[in-house]
C-alpha cells in the first residue's frame, strides 16, 4: 500500500554530518521525498510532538536534546513507507538495533538515536500535520519509480 510517513533527522544526525548518509539510504530504498525542511524546533512543538511521553523520567532530557540544534523534517512516500522506514531505522535503543539499520550501524544510545519515523498511520498523519502545511507537500512521480515498483 502506498503510504506517507513523517521522518526527522535529529540534532545529532545534523551535528555529526550524517544527513547525506541517511538521506541516501532512504532514497536508495526507493521512497520518494514529498517535503524536506531544515528547522530549529520550538520547545512547545517538541513537547507537542512527544506529548505521549510527558511525565516520563526521560521527557525533559528528550526535549532538551530535540531542541539543541537544527533538525531535518521530512515527508516520504512509498510502498509500506511507515513500516519500511521503521525497519530501516532499527530498534529505538541502538544497542538492540540490527547491523544494517541506521541506528545499528551509526548510533550508540537511545538518547542519541539519530532519527525519528512515525510508528503508524495515525501518528504519520498527526506528525505530518504538526510540521507541514498542505502547500509544502508536493505530489510528484519520479522517472525512476517504475524501476522500483512495476
Ligand atoms: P522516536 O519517536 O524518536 O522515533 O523513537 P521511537 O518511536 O523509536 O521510540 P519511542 O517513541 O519509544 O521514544 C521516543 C524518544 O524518546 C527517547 N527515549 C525513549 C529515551 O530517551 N529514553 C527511553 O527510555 C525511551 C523509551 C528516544 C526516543
Amino acid at each position: 500500500m502506498m503510504e506517507r510517513t513523517f521522518v526527522m533527522l535529529k540534532p545529532d544526525a545534523v551535528q555529526r554530518g550524517l544527513m547525506g548518509e541517511i538521506l541516501g539510504r532512504i532514497e536508495a530504498k526507493g521512497h520518494r521525498p514529498l517535503a524536506i525542511k531544515f528547522m530549529r524546533i520550538p520547545k512547545e512543538l517538541a513537547e507537542c510532538h512527544y506529548a505521549e511521553h510527558k511525565g516520563k523520567p526521560f521527557f525533559n532530557g528528550l526535549i532538551e536534546y530535540m531542541t539543541s540544534g537544527p533538525v531535518l523534517v521530512m515527508v516520504w512516500e512509498g510502498e509500506n513507507a511507515i513500516a519500511s522506514m521503521r525497519a530501516m531505522m532499527g530498534a529505538t535503543n541502538p544497542q538492540n538495533a540490527a547491523m544494517g539499520t541506521i541506528r545499528g550501524d551509526l548510533a550508540q544510545q537511545t538518547g542519541r538515536n539519530l532519527i525519528h519515523g512515525s510508528d503508524g498511520p495515525e501518528s504519520a498523519k498527526r506528525e505530518i500535520e504538526l510540521f507541514f502545511n498542505d502547500y509544502e507537500i508536493l505530489s510528484w512521480k519520479r522517472t525512476s519509480d517504475p524501476w522500483f515498483l512495476e
